[in-house]
């Protein structure tokens, strides 16, 4: 079979490929759909951008459809950038616009002061689905977090977005250091694909 997820980043399709697969599923993204239009994301939270994403492609192809938003969300900036995560330094922006712009939006914080420490706060990756089926209008939700600090010496080739800036202290590495595998188990994603994955069982089985 096939599953719809309405996200246009190629991380999250590798990763959702990754998870899907051993479910015999393919994963079509909105590549695959060209014709549609951007959903315009201006939700306060994740979980209402996740639904604006599933409900407006879902209604557009009369399928059900998956969809993420997600984010970062850093303690020693108020929780920022969050659900802007995307578009830190501007709409548009490429994963190292973003990047550089966080580090010195947190190198200002410090105001010149050098402690010699990399690891400039705590923070965490927050990712939220939303699986909605236009056939009743039914939408079933999961949500995960990790939690980690952000280095100012960005390390690995993995992952994608924020990855080489968030550091798992008891890994020794950053997200961008694991391997696909290994990022699914700990991560954002991973954990809110476990939960949605145990609701859809649960309600199949009624
Ligand atoms: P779609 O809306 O098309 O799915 P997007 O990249 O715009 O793609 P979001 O609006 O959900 O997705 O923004 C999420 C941003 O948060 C993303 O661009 C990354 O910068 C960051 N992010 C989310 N998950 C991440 C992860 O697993 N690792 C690193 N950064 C992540
Ligand atoms: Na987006």
């Amino acid at each position: 079979g096939i599953l719809i997820v309405a996200t246009k980043n190629k991380g999250k399709v590798r990763e959702f490929q990754h998870a899907f697969a051993p479910l015999g599923l393919t994963v079509k993204s909105m590549f695959d759909y060209p014709e549609l239009p951007d959903v315009v994301e201006d939700g306060t939270t994740f979980a209402e951008n996740a639904l604006k994403k599933s409900k407006a492609v879902g209604e557009a192809l009369g399928l059900p459809v998956l969809s993420d938003d997600s984010g970062l969300c850093v303690d020693a900036l108020d929780g920022k950038p969050g659900v802007y995560s995307a578009r830190y330094a501007g709409e548009g922006a490429q994963d190292q616009e973003n990047n550089l712009k966080l580090l010195s939006e947190l190198e200002r914080m410090k105001q010149g002061e050098d402690t010699g420490q990399p690891l400039l706060s705590t923070a965490r990756f927050v990712c939220a689905l939303s699986l909605y089926d236009p056939a009743d209008g039914s939408e079933l939700t999961a949500e995960g977090t990790v939690e980690g600090w952000i280095t100012s010496e960005p390390a690995g080739a993995g992952g994608f977005g924020y990855d080489p800036l968030f550091y798992l202290p008891e890994y020794e590495k950053t997200m961008a250091e694991l391997t696909l595998e290994e990022k699914q188990k700990i991560s954002h994603r991973g954990t809110a694909l476990r939960l949605l994955t145990d609701k859809l069982a649960a309600k199949q089985g009624n």
